[in-house]
């Protein structure tokens, strides 16, 4: 299986997030990125190739212009104004606040923010529209007849809706891969999302649409973050409902009742018989995950590849989430692995 990935992720590099109340170094840090590509690599997987650019259009395609245009030079407004170190946000415009978008970079950061665990940093621009080109990349190849594609994206995007970030994510690289895939032919694209946490970002963009089925399993929002999206009862409005699946599940949730919900969600996806299928592929269901609740082994991973072979779709991965860095490339690698053994 060929791997698309580019070294600008490390231009990325959060100093730190707000965890237990004090500021703790980032967990979504670019050796997560680099224990995957070595693992690749080491297991020989296939060929790595960097990403061709693609500009912004088809990022346009997927998110709104003002929040794209704010990413492009918010670090350069952010540091003329004297500041050198990451900008966080620390205010969001909740329920009766007026909805004007602020005129100064940093209640702009607050508008364009769903939380404060995505920082804006000097290399944040061409690290998030270098992930964007892997997804990209990544689609063309599957457009061009691979059976399989591993985009290793970083940082992730599944947090990422059409005009807010959140959770490590800025640009959606699954959703403007979905996207790429539709206008490049598929007539129907389902993205199966197994990271750990909900994919509300991509579920907020194809929310009203039909032509992409999006399906996530992810630790119940109830006491899960992201809070106020991933609940059974999202079904898709107007002509997408009934093209949203959400399957919760609760913290400590182990092997038999997460493959249980994979076989509900692979029988969903077979029923829609999309022409490509593309996998929010975040392995922080590990058992050992710092910061998530799930108990999945090693041995698990080359199931769930396994499993989604079985499908027998033209599959793009898109690299996720997996905060335990040291076995993440056995994790990650081993869903691609048992997707090409089966
Ligand atoms: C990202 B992905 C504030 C951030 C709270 C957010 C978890 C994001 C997970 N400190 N934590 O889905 O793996
Ligand atoms: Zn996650």
């Amino acid at each position: 299986m060929l791997t698309v990935y580019t070294d600008d992720h490390r231009l990325h590099q959060g100093r730190a997030e707000l965890y237990n109340g004090t500021l703790t170094p980032s967990f979504e840090k670019p050796s997560r990125a680099d224990m995957v590509l070595e693992r690749v690599i080491a297991t020989a997987l296939g060929e790595v190739l960097p990403p061709q650019v693609h500009g912004l259009d088809p990022i346009l395609k997927v998110h709104d212009e003002g929040y794209v245009r704010f990413w492009e030079d918010a670090w350069q407004r952010w540091s003329a104004s004297g500041r050198d170190w990451d900008a966080l946000p620390k205010m969001w415009q909740v329920r009766r606040l007026r909805s004007k978008i602020p005129e100064h970079v940093e209640g702009q950061l607050c508008y364009y923010s769903m939380d404060a665990g995505t920082p804006l940093t000097a290399g944040t621009w061409p690290a998030i529209t270098g992930a964007a080109n892997v997804a990209l990349t990544a689609a063309d190849r599957l457009l061009a007849g691979d059976k399989a594609v591993f985009a290793l994206t970083r940082p992730p995007g599944h947090h990422a809706a059409r005009d807010y970030c959140g959770g490590y994510c800025y640009f959606n690289n699954a959703a403007i891969a979905a996207q790429r895939l539709r206008d490049g032919g598929a007539r129907r694209v389902a993205v199966l999302d197994v990271d750990y946490h909900h994919g509300n970002g991509t579920q907020d963009i194809f929310y009203q649409r039909a032509d992409v089925l999006f399906l996530s399993i992810h630790g119940d929002p109830r006491s899960e973050y992201p809070f106020f999206l991933g609940f059974a009862d999202e079904e898709g409005e107007g002509e997408g409902l009934g093209y949203n699946v959400n399957y919760p599940l609760s913290a400590g949730t182990d092997a038999p009742t997460w493959f249980a919900a994979l076989d509900a969600a692979c029988a969903r996806i077979a029923a829609y018989a999309p022409d490509a299928l593309v996998i929010s592929l975040g392995v922080d269901t590990y058992e050992g995950d710092p910061i998530s609740r799930f108990a999945l082994q090693h041995d698990d991973f080359t199931r769930m590849g396994a499993r989604l072979s079985r499908l027998g779709i033209p599959t793009q991965f898109c690299f996720e989430g997996g905060y335990a860095v040291e076995p993440i490339g056995i994790n990650a690698v081993n869903v691609l692995a048992g997707f090409e053994g089966a």
